[in-house]
């Protein structure tokens, strides 16, 4: 048994390895959790993100990190296997087809293990453990086996599916018994939380939209964003995608619906921006993925752009904090067209950006974030017309609409997300 009251556990640590020292690391949950952490002074647990250090616990930005280490061959089928060619495809509506492996489960279940004991191990009594996504649904039942004495949280970053296509899952009774050690578990949207009770109403559940650090969205000076309009060549609208390079979020889509509105002498005077984190690259959906996206950008500058001034501008690496912040301010029209999304935090981070009305958001029904930024220009990337018509829509938007939502962000933001969460477990 440790001393931890509050303790986080994630598939990752909420840092990287940059040479012989670490940096924060980018991504959706780091983001929503470490402004949490660091004000109630807990613990997070969590792989550190390679395969090679065997690691001490350690300290980091006032927040102690208790690493449990992986191997290769817990990285293959437990990661790359189960919890992303398994559990993210069936959990996104199929979007692929998951591939259901005998041995990739025997991994997911040992892994969580791991995760289980190393957490069993650090928390004192009666703490409080807030389990985070589907890589970990297991760890909830394991622990209260450990240690019947802790109070333990689970929540979904991802949606969860409709009975129907979890009932696919050759493992669904184990995922189920793994979450009913929960005292409570957290969904982004009611509907995930309604497919879940669906399967069962033995355990408490919530709907939780999780929402960002609006503090942390830098403001971007007029300069700055002069500066950037111009090196795009002062168009008349500037559209930004802002993505991991992932087939759930409707990159190719975007392009697609960009792509005939130039066409059709729709759309004129523009220049795009896709902005797209690497990402699970070792997956052939992903690679694939990622050639359609380049391919699409190729074709699409060849057919309309000039020498000196494409139409696509495209960066296939992570940004800054503060070039991301004048990307978003700089950008007339906010592109987030996911065929299914949990929340979407940068349809967030657009709206915390542009306090003054300006700018436009188009947004996916199927992103969470509908949910709440309901005066967004709302499409179905499933049909390119109508992802056109919202775009279309876009270039002559109201203020009143995004004056509404940035109002909404400012208000709900992560700090108030994981208050609500840990004042109902
Ligand atoms: P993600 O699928 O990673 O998260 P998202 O919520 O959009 O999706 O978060 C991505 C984060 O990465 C954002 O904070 C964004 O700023 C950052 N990011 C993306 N591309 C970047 C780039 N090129 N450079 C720098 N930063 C970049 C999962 C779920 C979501 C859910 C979150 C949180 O899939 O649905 O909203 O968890 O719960």
């Amino acid at each position: 048994m440790g001393s931890n009251e509050f303790l986080v556990v994630a598939n990752r640590l909420p840092v990287d390895k940059v040479g012989d020292h670490y940096e924060v690391s980018p991504g959706g949950l780091v983001a929503a959790l470490a402004p949490v952490l660091r004000s109630r002074g807990g613990c997070w647990v969590g792989w550190p993100g390679n395969t090679s250090a065997e690691l001490e616990p350690f300290e980091f930005n006032g927040i102690s990190l208790v690493p449990v280490c992986l191997d290769q061959d817990d990285f293959e089928g437990f990661y790359e296997g189960f919890s992303n060619s398994t559990l993210w495809p069936l959990y996104h509506d199929l979007i692929v087809t998951p591939e259901y492996r005998q041995e990739w489960w025997e991994r997911y279940v040992a892994v969580n293990e791991k995760f289980a004991r190393a957490t069993a191990k650090a928390a004192g009594k009666n703490a409080t453990v807030w389990v985070q996504d589907y890589q970990l649904q297991l760890v909830p039942g394991m622990l209260r086996e450990l240690r019947s004495d802790l109070t333990i949280g689970f929540f979904l970053h991802i949606p969860f599916p409709a009975p129907a296509l979890f009932q696919q899952l050759p493992w669904r009774d184990e995922i189920l018994s793994g979450l009913s050690g929960c005292d409570l578990i957290g969904f982004q949207r009611t509907t995930d939380e309604e497919n879940f009770r669906l399967l069962t109403t033995d355990i408490r559940t919530g709907t939780f939209p999780i929402s960002i650090d609006a503090d942390e969205v830098q403001a971007a000076t007029e300069s700055s964003i002069r500066t950037l309009r111009n090196s795009l060549g002062n168009p008349k609208h500037v559209l930004l995608g802002v993505d991991r390079m992932d087939y759930t979020k409707g990159i190719l889509q975007r392009l697609l619906a960009v792509e005939e509105l130039l066409e059709e002498g729709e759309l004129d005077d523009i220049a795009v921006v896709q902005l797209a984190t690497p990402s699970r690259e070792r997956i052939e959906h992903y690679r694939k993925t990622r050639t359609e996206v380049e391919q699409a950008i190729g074709r699409i500058n060849g057919r309309f752009g000039q020498v000196g001034r494409p139409v696509v501008h495209y960066i296939h690496r992570g940004v800054s904090k503060d070039k991301l912040g004048t990307f978003y301010a700089a950008a007339d029209i906010m592109l987030v067209t996911p065929f299914k999304d949990g929340m979407n935090l940068v349809a967030k981070e657009y709206v915390a950006a542009h306090p003054n009305g300006d700018g436009a958001l188009v947004l996916s029904e199927f992103a969470g974030a509908a949910v709440e930024l309901n005066q967004a220009y709302l499409c179905n990337p499933f049909d390119l017309g109508s992802v056109k018509a919202a775009i279309v829509a876009a270039t002559n938007p109201d203020p009143a609409r995004m004056r509404a939502m940035h109002d909404w962000v400012m208000e709900h933001d992560v700090t108030r997300w994981a208050q609500d969460f840990l004042e109902a477990l």
